[in-house]
């Protein structure tokens, strides 16, 4: 039997930017409750939800400090309880994100731990001493300076691999891991439809030989993980890897292997820095490099025997049209080429919430109204050490990661619908053309495109199993293969770029399936118009 998720397309909730219920101007879990009917409407049959247990917030919760209760500021466990029920009766399963690399330092596990030497909790976390007077190794957060700190207390240095309030889990310690693996079951015994997996791929780490990601008890934590959690139940489970490689993506989610379903991988999420340095140093694309890293993880991963992701977006990275598309005067046919270059890949697509109606990137002109951790502290970092402020701006304007977690566009209303107190986060001014309600009133919108694409996948087995054959030969710009299964051939086409184009292929045209632009009648000699893309059933 085919497990659900390789045939479901799944959907981001970022909780604190999607809908508030009670005018706090912070998303709620009633608020994605009482947007569920949208959702269905979409046709996706998972939501994949951002943290909402109890946390401070300092990485918007992704640093837990309970991960049996839910954040005040979110609601309650009833909610949560009612979110799931609610959802299923829509056949939507409801996909939890699990923090487990590192915890909040207000978990009771770290207030204990850093009490003393001798205390029970220790052993939890990464504790070193100094090495003369300085930190243990050069190890840094992903979140700017040194993955150390130094707690006066006790003496010794702890890591955090992000923010200095998000320590990191010992998971040598089997009583941790034990803890864990108990946590995961009280989610899993609540109906949930699986888990996504936070920088999975740091837990097996080796601090004091700066070995961060794969290290070399990844994968027997991970085998252990599922037999203790998972194993035997109908669950989804993706892990956040941006160090995999196809092979060791294949190794994750070899189904012999016993392990994880598929996982995130983002080899194409650094073609637009500097080659060897930080997101923040920015280069501009080259379509044929962003073709070939597609290609790459289509071919190089054997899909009898492994699974992978699809996605363009997620709550880290900024929206795609504003950064490989147009999103201006080709806002809506860039995003349709990047939907139907997507969903018809091999593989489990993923939709960012506002990504089916064409959010783009909201610059701002000032730190101040920049709210995430990653860009504040690199702002203040680099200023530090002469960089001008213009600089580190463009920089946060064009990668960060407020671009994709303003609140979602419901309406033309005040603040988008979103709230009707004052929203946490800036709205895009854009909300009064781009917004749900908008989508929904235009037979033409993005929103369509999304939809349909989702019902080819459901009502085509192609979509699902079909394999992935590239045309070779079409130069940078284009990007067309076919999906081939028994007898039947679909065709994909698309034009990465805002020129015209030119193509002719020697099929034969059957039936256009979806397209972006007024359906081609033949494949010979096609002009292809600015982002054009479509997908039709060739012989
Ligand atoms: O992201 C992991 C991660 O590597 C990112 O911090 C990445 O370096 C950065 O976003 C690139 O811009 C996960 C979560 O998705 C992220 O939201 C969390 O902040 C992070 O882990 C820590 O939990
Ligand atoms: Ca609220």
């Amino acid at each position: 039997m085919t497990a659900w998720w390789k045939n479901a397309v799944v959907y981001q909730v970022y909780p604190k930017s999607f809908q508030d219920s009670n005018g706090d101007g912070i998303g709620d879990i009633k608020g994605i409750t009482s947007r569920l009917d949208y959702l269905a409407k979409l046709g996706i049959d998972a939501i994949w939800l951002s943290p909402v247990y109890k946390s401070p917030g300092i990485d918007n919760g992704y640093d837990i400090s309970d991960y049996e209760e839910i954040d005040p500021q979110y609601g309650t466990m009833e909610d949560m309880d009612e979110l799931i029920q609610e959802a299923k009766k829509r056949n939507i399963r409801i996909v939890m994100d699990l923090v487990v690399n590192h915890t909040s330092d207000k978990h009771k596990w770290f207030i204990e731990s850093r009490k003393s030497k001798d205390n029970p909790y220790r052993d939890y976390y990464i504790w070193r001493d100094p090495v003369e007077g300085h930190e243990p190794n050069e190890l840094t957060s992903a979140f700017s300076g040194s993955a150390w700190k130094f707690d006066k207390k006790t003496g010794q240095y702890y890591l955090h691999f992000f923010a200095d309030q998000q320590p990191d889990l010992n998971w040598k310690n089997p009583e941790l891991r034990q803890k864990i693996y108990d946590m995961m079951n009280f989610w899993i015994n609540k109906g949930i439809g699986g888990f996504r997996m936070d920088v999975i791929e740091l837990i097996g780490k080796d601090p004091d030989k700066m070995i961060r990601e794969n290290g070399p008890m990844l994968h027997p934590y991970l085998k252990e993980m599922n037999e203790h959690t998972f194993n035997g139940k109908d669950l989804m489970t993706v892990g956040e890897t941006w160090n995999a490689t196809p092979a060791i993506a294949e190794e994750y989610s070899d189904p012999a292997r016993k392990e994880l379903s598929m996982v995130f991988q983002f080899e194409n999420q650094s073609l637009d820095q500097q080659a060897g340095k930080e997101k923040w140093y920015l280069r501009k694309l080259d379509l044929g490099e962003l073709k070939k890293v597609l290609v790459k993880w289509q071919t190089q991963i054997d899909f009898n025997h492994a699974w992978n992701s699809l996605f363009w977006e997620n709550h880290d990275i900024p929206r795609v049209i504003s950064r490989w598309g147009n999103d201006k005067e080709y806002r809506v046919q860039s995003a349709k080429m990047f939907a139907i270059v997507l969903h018809m890949m091999h593989g489990t697509p993923y939709i960012y919430n506002g990504e089916e109606i064409g959010m783009t990137n909201c610059p701002v002109k000032n730190i101040n109204e920049v709210e995430d951790i990653e860009s504040i502290n690199m702002y203040h970092e680099r200023l530090q050490k002469g960089y001008s402020k213009n600089e580190l701006l463009r920089s946060i304007n064009t990668k960060g990661r407020d671009n994709a977690r303003t609140p979602m566009q419901w309406s033309n209303k005040e603040n988008s619908g979103f709230t009707e107190g004052t929203p946490w986060l800036h709205v895009n001014p854009n909300y009064q053309n781009i917004n749900v309600q908008a989508a929904l009133g235009d037979p033409d919108s993005i929103f369509y495109t999304y939809q349909k694409l989702i019902k080819l996948r459901h009502e085509n087995p192609i979509v699902v199993d079909g394999d992935f054959k590239l045309i070779k030969n079409t130069g940078d710009n284009i990007l067309a293969y076919y999906r081939i299964l028994g007898n039947e051939k679909w065709l994909v086409v698309a034009n990465l770029s805002e020129n015209k184009e030119q193509l002719s292929l020697e099929d034969e045209l059957q039936k256009v399936l979806i397209s972006n632009y007024p359906p081609k009648s033949n494949l010979k000699n096609m002009t292809l118009e600015p982002y054009e893309a479509f997908s039709a059933i060739v012989k």
